[in-house]
């Protein structure tokens, strides 16, 4: 199962408590005061890491807790700390306050970390309290409280190109065209129930990921179908490409405009990444469909690609158009 969002609470350690104790040797008289600090209490951290590929681990084990730090004792021994609690997420996962929505931490690389929840402080021990005039304190402090807090932990997949479109366009046919992601493609309309990843390959070093986002329809932005939820995953992508059914008998530029539309709706700034236009299906009987979209994107500005992801016709044409599309796009190109 994909997890993309999960709801914890995280508690960091009390402080240990301070000790009160007076040295006691035989041959000593009225030793001084050598009650130890307690230790910190262990604090709560997140950190990303390529082998976490979802958010289940969080999604199941709701509530982390760092344990206590050790009393202080005699002989001015410290307390020790608590041990830390890392909590591994995934690449790409961004960590906000659950209560206020403050955003924490945006890890987007490996063993990147943030620290959520603070332990609490050792309290200090009566040898702490001791000064020239005050030999003998019988005081000692508690431990602080540790930190706690919920959190909201959200997947964004980190792709740079998304395929969006209606259910049944072939997004998913052209992920697999392209990458050797092998996503699961049918004939009915939300075949895609989460998106899938690939890797293109333009050349030995250059390589870029693709992610293929479940079906959009007209009222996504109020639930309809699948929803909106997937589409934080493309916040982060650089260059959208819309992939359009034009055999006969679709309608490529509605279906273009209900997309656009749910974009839009989503209300976060995708308006300025540039877009491709995958007229797909070219191997079916497309004529009128292929001369409308040929008039409408060109008045647009809009890239349009005529392929068929079943039977690669035009892929190599779109792939040097995405090459393209990942160079003027904002941001740096991923290389790895
Ligand atoms: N003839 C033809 N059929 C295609 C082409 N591309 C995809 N299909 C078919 O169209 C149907 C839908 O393809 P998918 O790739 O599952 O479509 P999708 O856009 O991922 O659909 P959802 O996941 O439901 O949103 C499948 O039966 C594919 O075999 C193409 O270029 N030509
Ligand atoms: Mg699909």
């Amino acid at each position: 199962m994909f997890i993309d969002v999960a709801r914890i609470r995280v508690k960091a350690g009390h402080g240990g408590k301070g000790c009160v104790s007076f040295r006691r040797e035989k041959h000593v008289p009225r030793g001084g005061p050598d009650g130890g600090n307690g230790g910190r209490g262990g604090s709560v951290l997140v950190e990303a890491s390529r082998s976490v590929r979802t958010l289940i681990d969080p999604k199941y084990q709701q509530v982390y807790r760092a344990p206590g730090g050790e009393h202080g004792q005699g002989k001015k021994k410290r307390g020790r700390d608590g041990t830390d609690v890392v909590i591994r997420v995934p690449l790409g996962t961004v960590i906000k306050d659950g209560e206020t929505g403050e955003i924490l931490g945006d890890l987007t690389e490996e063993r990147q970390q943030v620290l959520v929840a603070r332990g609490g402080r050792g309290g200090r021990g009566n040898a702490a309290f001791a000064t020239a005039t005050r030999r003998a304190p019988r005081n000692a402090e508690d431990g602080a409280a540790g930190e706690e807090r919920t959190l909201l932990l959200e997947l964004k997949l980190l792709a740079e190109i998304g395929l969006v479109g209606a259910p049944n366009a072939g997004k998913s046919t052209l992920l697999q065209a392209l990458t050797a992601a092998q996503p699961k493609i049918a004939d009915y309309p939300f075949t895609t129930l989460v998106p899938n990843l690939g890797v293109l390959d333009f050349s030995l070093t250059e390589r870029v990921t693709v992610a293929d986002i479940p079906g959009l329809i007209a009222g996504a932005s109020e639930g309809a179908g699948l929803g909106l939820t997937f589409l934080r995953h493309i916040e982060r992508v650089r260059v959208i490409v819309h992939v359009l059914d034009i055999s006969e008998g679709h309608d490529p530029l509605k279906a273009f405009q209900d997309v656009e539309e749910e974009l839009t709706a989503y209300g976060r700034p995708l308006g300025h990444l540039p877009r491709l236009a995958a007229a797909n299906k070219i191997d079916l009987p497309h004529e009128k469909n292929l001369a409308r979209c040929q008039s409408y994107f060109a008045g647009r500005g809009i890239p349009l690609y005529p392929i068929s992801a079943l039977t690669g016709i035009g892929l190599s044409a779109l792939k040097d158009g995405l090459r393209q599309g990942l160079s003027l796009a904002p941001g740096q190109k991923e290389v790895r």
